[in-house]
């Protein structure tokens, strides 16, 4: 058997060359923790988020827009089986990252926890929100662990498509009435800050970022993604004809990116403990899902278990 020296260093050399790390290659004990907690975060997110958006499919206003959001709320579900599945090969049981999802103990993405009040927040949601996650995940396609990185590389190619919804619905109401437009400026308005806060709290108060770097999991900073998703998202929202809620938004030449305000981080902290305006209506809707659901999951059981014996008999 190899000893702990050689497994070590094996491990450190594929960071060193940028090579994957597989389920069943040595690793650190607290590499499998981090990982265990940031995928199954991720993979909460994306069922939770099926929340704010599944709000809309009963009064999408057309049946073209009900289909697509319908698409993409089925594409959010998808993207949580890859995530926990990747989780699971870390050694963590399904049972155990959704009871600690069910029972408040795991965080899911704060973004979550706000209200989709008009439909022009089902635009700005895919728009800002999946044009957020988008930026971070691009990066979590090089993540060092292969598992995450393969499921990544397709959930981003499945977000680009949402992103574009999104922001499709934001230009038939920002080039259709008056009113429609200001429907568009409220979402935006309302949106912007806590979007700036999916990316976590500055690098200075990030208690996790420093490890997730040296380990290559996370391969940029939250500043970093904070920065890039501004800077790309001026000129989209110029496009529109609406504007950024933010005094303080202004070009700086000389870093060549915008200067901008910091969202309200007490906000972000209430929200991440529990008190945000939805939380509580999120985790009663996920345990209401989850019970109504059992039937399926022991039908589902039953039926493997009758495939196995069949099997067995032949
Ligand atoms: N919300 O040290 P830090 C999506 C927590 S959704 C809640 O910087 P880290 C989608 C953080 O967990 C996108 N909690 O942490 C789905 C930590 O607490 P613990 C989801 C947050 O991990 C449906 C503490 O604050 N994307 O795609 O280095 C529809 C200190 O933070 C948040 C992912 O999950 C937050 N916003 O960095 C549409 C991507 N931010 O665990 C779209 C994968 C921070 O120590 N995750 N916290 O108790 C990541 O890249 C990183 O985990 C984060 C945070 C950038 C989120």
């Amino acid at each position: 058997m190899d000893n702990v020296v050689d497994v070590e260093k094996n491990f450190n050399s594929k960071l060193e060359k940028n090579d994957f790390v597989e389920p069943k290659d040595w690793m650190p004990e607290n590499y499998r923790k981090h990982l265990i907690r940031q995928i199954s975060q991720h993979a909460h997110s994306e069922i939770i988020g099926m929340l704010p958006e599944g709000n809309w499919i009963s009064r999408a206003p057309s049946l073209r827009s009900k289909i697509v959001l319908l698409a993409k709320v089925q594409d959010e579900g998808g993207h949580g089986l890859y995530l926990y599945t990747a989780a699971e090969t870390l050694g963590a049981s399904r049972d155990e990252l959704l009871g600690a999802l069910h029972t408040g103990k795991a965080k899911y993405s704060s973004i979550f926890n706000y209200p989709t009040l008009t439909w022009a927040d089902i635009g700005a949601v895919g728009w800002l929100v999946d044009g957020a996650a988008i930026m971070n995940q691009v990066m979590l396609q090089r993540t060092s662990y292969g598992p995450y990185s393969r499921a990544m590389i397709r959930i981003c190619k499945e977000e680009s498509f949402h992103q574009r919804q999104g922001y499709e619905i934001m230009c038939r109401l920002c080039f259709g009435t008056e009113e429609q437009k200001e429907m568009a400026q409220d979402a935006l308005n309302r949106w912007w800050f806590p979007t700036m806060m999916m990316f976590g709290p500055p690098d200075k108060d990030s208690p996790n970022s420093e490890q997730a770097i040296k380990w290559r999991i996370k391969r940029e900073t939250n500043d970093e993604l904070r920065q890039k998703f501004v800077d790309r998202t001026v000129a989209q929202v110029e496009f529109l004809g609406l504007t950024i809620p933010d005094k303080n938004l202004k070009w700086n030449e000389t870093k060549k990116g915008y200067d901008f305000s910091e969202p309200d981080w007490s906000e972000f902290y209430s929200v991440i403990k529990g008190n945000g305006p939805c939380n509580k209506e999120r985790l009663e809707a996920r345990n209401k899902a989850h019970s109504d659901g059992a039937w399926v999951r022991e039908a589902a059981i039953a039926y493997a278990e009758k495939k196995k014996e069949n099997i067995l008999a032949a």
